[in-house]
């Protein structure tokens, strides 16, 4: 097939024809501005150009060519024609090089707050805007860590601890620690190995990954870089077009994948305003292209690729799942005792109490407290204990006694997510391991002051849970989160 020069696609680069470069492989968008989940203007932006840098961190490399019907499949463009573009070394680059340089070496972060300070200072202002961001006022992002600090230890002590066993199962998986990684998306916007930093470090410290739906690595690069015997759960967006998603969880299972968890707090995404004021600010005035057209209020990036997510998903879609799967099926975003009822009754394997890392509904109550009403609302039904109905637990885990406090009051196991996510950005795989490091010596000394040895000897007991549902007790100030925690911003005048 005869390549195309670079001239000839810029001959396309408007509303009327309009073709783009991604990796080598020039495809007409035409007729598909309109359809494309994060608007037309960023693709017009690239009309007759090469998008490939702002397309990756945003799709899986093959989103483009499933997407598009073949005949829009153009062909591969010559490469002594493109332009070389010498990457100018812009101030912001010389800036963000010399902060990378200058990273506490890895053996000074000592806990998982650490990775988010650097997290903080290293990525890009819209990845950072993205990932911390949560719903409106940020009340439950915060919460969700403070509801810890509402939960006390009542150690027992004279007890042989000798040998301590943090390992643990997880819907039958073994591993080594009693979290998984939870699911983030767009992970390449905050390193360029994106969730494969997840994936690598998972397999080698046996930790149970999550895969999501919105990775920026494709679902097959994120399966395959697992080694043998590594557990992989799924996290699940489900599709308007349901045949999309049998597809994909029918693939999953086909790969091995142990888990499906669907996602059922986010029939909308939630306003992260630091991600929507983001878009304001950075966002240059556009390609001339655009000028007379219609541009969308940009919503930032999550909202932006959220719309094919199917807002009429419900309770009666469930036997759908069980009779399109056999892999157990756990709704991840649980916040009342009510719907667990309902979830048990409909006969999933579990259910994540989670608020969405507080990025969905603001004021909704902490994971950590849901589980209380859970548990005895279950208990009291004849629902709970039960092997075959696991109560996961996510939002605001930092350390080992979050996890702790949570497994004593009744949770299979704890989801981190931004802890992994930062501990990644921050310095890639390396850093992932060490957050497991971490995590792992916690665990060690804080199981032998506890007094238990394995983590089944975990009792309710263990903890004064008293003060968790009441909002309003004083709690400690927190050094370490009050340093990273940034304040929301209002509205900014233009400088005069
Ligand atoms: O929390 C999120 O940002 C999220 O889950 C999401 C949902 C849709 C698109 C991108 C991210």
């Amino acid at each position: 097939m005869s390549l195309i020069s670079s001239s000839a696609v810029q001959q396309h680069n408007n509303r009327d024809s309009c073709w783009i470069i991604v990796h080598g492989k020039v495809y007409d968008v035409t007729d598909f501005l309109d359809e494309h989940p994060g608007g037309s203007k960023i693709i017009l932006k690239y009309a007759g150009a090469d998008a490939t840098e702002a397309y990756d961190p945003i799709h899986p490399p093959d989103a483009i060519t499933t997407n598009l019907p073949k005949e829009k499949h153009i062909g591969a463009v010559d490469p002594d024609t493109m332009v070389k573009v010498v990457k100018t070394v812009t101030d912001e680059d010389r800036r963000r090089q010399a902060l990378m340089d200058a990273r506490p070496p890895l053996e000074e972060i000592l806990n998982l707050h650490d990775f988010e300070v650097v997290a903080k200072r290293i990525l890009p202002d819209k990845a950072w805007a993205y990932y911390s961001s949560g719903a409106d006022d940020e009340i439950t992002i915060r919460e969700n860590h403070t509801a810890f600090q509402r939960v006390w230890f009542r150690p027992r002590i004279l007890r042989n601890v000798s040998a301590v066993d943090w390992s643990h199962t997880i819907l039958g998986n073994r591993t080594s620690l009693p979290i998984y990684i939870s699911a983030t998306a767009l992970g390449k916007l905050g390193h360029p190995e994106g969730e494969l930093c997840l994936t690598r470090a998972a397999g080698k410290y046996g930790v149970i990954q999550m895969i999501p739906t919105l990775a920026s690595c494709a679902f097959d690069e994120i399966v395959n870089a697992a080694v043998p015997g590594q557990t992989q759960f799924l996290q699940l967006y489900v599709n308007r077009d349901r045949e999309i998603t049998k597809r994909y969880v029918q693939h999953a299972e086909k790969c091995g994948v142990k888990g499906l968890f669907i996602t059922v707090d986010a029939p909308q995404l939630g306003r992260r305003e630091k991600d929507m004021r983001m878009r304001f600010v950075g966002d240059d005035a556009g390609a001339k292209v655009q000028e007379g057209q219609k541009v969308e209020k940009n919503q930032g990036v999550a909202r932006a690729i959220s719309s094919f997510i199917d807002p009429s998903l419900n309770w009666d879609d469930i036997p759908w799942f069980k009779s399109i799967t056999k892999m157990p099926i756990i709704l991840k975003g649980i916040a009342t005792w009510e719907d667990a009822v309902l979830a048990a009754e409909a006969g999933v394997q579990g259910i994540v109490l989670s608020n969405h890392g507080g990025r969905q509904l603001d004021m909704a109550r902490s994971g950590v407290e849901v589980l209380l009403e859970v548990t005895e609302k279950l208990r009291e039904r004849g629902l709970w204990p039960n092997p075959n109905f696991h109560i996961f637990v996510d939002g605001g885990v930092r350390r080992a006694t979050d996890v702790l406090k949570a497994l004593a009051l009744g949770a299979s196991a704890v989801g981190i997510g931004r802890g992994f996510l930062y501990s990644f950005c921050a310095y890639g795989q390396d850093g992932v391991e060490h957050a497991f490091k971490i995590l792992r010596d916690e665990f060690e000394m804080n199981m032998r002051l506890l007094g238990i040895t394995k983590l089944d000897q975990l009792r309710p007991e263990m903890v004064d849970a008293r003060a968790l549902t009441a909002h309003s007790v004083p709690t400690p100030s927190d050094n370490l989160f009050g340093q990273i925690y940034q304040p929301l911003a209002t509205t900014q005048f233009k400088e005069s």
